[in-house]
């Protein structure tokens, strides 16, 4: 799909959302790091029956995806994150909107789908706070937190390609307030959201941030893109009610582990306390048995989603999300195990090398 979705899309857009920073070590690493896992699968089990379901911030998913949050999706389909939604009410899933969103967050809440909202945190803390309240008001279930972007990631295919979206797409949250990504342009022709992130979005956000979001919003927080076991045990004590182990799909600092060889150690330290999620080269229903038997509660899936509405909006998202379900559900089967409670660290070993 990615190869489809790359002959569609206009070389500036597929650039921003396959690309990685630095080297785009880090993101190809995410999903190579998964074939270094091998399954201790079980013989003789009745796999008939199998059950996908999980929890995950107290609510039942009836599987273990949920779709992470993409900015500017309109730049892949007219449509936007408004398919997305509709894809993922239909899965049953939910959808996480990004504060960097192409649609804004009255007009994706109205499509019914279950909605977390992402937060970057700005400059202007009266704005971030608007941005919290509107999230409350319109029914997102939870606030995430993404703490690995201080600063935006340095890619060269975006810098090259003096990355703007096209007429007609753009930040709908936030143009009204901060103007957007058009009115970035002129400042050495490079990324106009490298930019925007300079300008608007504030480098100096700390721990006490995180009980200031959780107090102004009264709703779980779940901090993105923790990747040791320390702050790990930082955000359980902040009361945080989940992480996801993320390096922001390879698009932040490269030379982050790859995801699923940070999970582990995220997990043992607070998979008692709190839900642990993992993004990062998701791609088969085998990466999210990897995924559950390392310790995460479910996982979230970046560009799956891009690819799948670039070819079909929301009937694209909608197969990505089936097929996703589907392997999934055959991975389980084939490893011997029969509801997602019974996926444990037995699962999985090292390769050997
Ligand atoms: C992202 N990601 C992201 N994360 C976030 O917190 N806010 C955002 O606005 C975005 N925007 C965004 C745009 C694009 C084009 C990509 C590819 C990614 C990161 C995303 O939520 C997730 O961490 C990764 O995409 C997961 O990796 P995979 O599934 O893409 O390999
Ligand atoms: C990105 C930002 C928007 O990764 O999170 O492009």
């Amino acid at each position: 799909m990615a190869a489809e979705a790359e002959a569609r899309l206009p070389k500036a857009a597929f650039d921003y959302y396959a690309g990685g920073s630095g080297t785009e070590w880090t993101l190809a690493e995410n999903e190579r790091a998964f074939r270094r896992w091998v399954f201790r699968r079980r013989v003789l089990v009745d796999v008939s029956e199998v059950d996908t379901a999980v929890t995950v911030l107290g609510q039942r998913l009836p599987f273990p995806v949920l779709l992470a949050p993409v900015a500017l999706q309109r730049m892949a389909h007219a449509e936007g994150e408004l398919a997305t939604a509709r894809a993922a009410a239909e899965a049953g899933t939910t959808m996480i909107l990004s504060t960097l969103s192409s649609t804004t967050i009255e007009d994706v809440a109205a499509t019914g789908v279950d909605r977390w909202f992402q937060l970057y945190v700005h400059r202007d803390r009266g704005l971030t706070g608007e941005l919290i309240d509107r999230a409350v008001a319109s029914g997102y279930r939870a606030l995430v937190l993404t703490v690995d972007t201080p600063q935006l990631g340095r890619r060269d295919r975006d810098e090259r390609n003096g990355f703007l979206p096209p007429p007609g797409v753009d930040l709908a949250i936030l143009t009204s307030t901060t103007g957007g990504l058009s009115q970035q342009t002129g400042a050495g022709g490079g990324s106009s959201l490298f930019a925007y992130f300079a300008r608007q979005c504030d480098p100096s956000v700390t721990w006490a941030d995180v009980e200031w979001v959780r107090s102004r919003a009264q709703l779980p927080v779940v901090l993105k893109g923790v990747t040791t076991a320390e702050d790990a045990r930082r955000a359980a004590d902040a009361g945080v009610a989940a992480v996801s182990v993320s390096n922001h799909g390879g698009r932040q600092l490269d030379g982050d582990p790859a995801t699923i060889d940070a999970l582990p150690e995220v997990a043992d330290e607070v998979g008692d306390r709190l839900d642990v999620l993992v993004d990062g080269g998701v791609r088969r229903g085998t990466d999210v048995l990897c995924a559950l038997a390392l310790g995460a509660k479910a996982v979230l899936i970046g560009r799956p989603q891009l690819w799948g509405l670039a070819c079909g909006g929301q009937a694209g998202v909608g197969r990505v999300l089936d097929l996703l379900r589907m392997d999934f559900t055959l991975a389980m089967r084939l490893a011997g195990v029969t509801s997602t409670a019974a996926i444990g660290r037995s699962l999985v070993r090292r390769a050997v090398p």
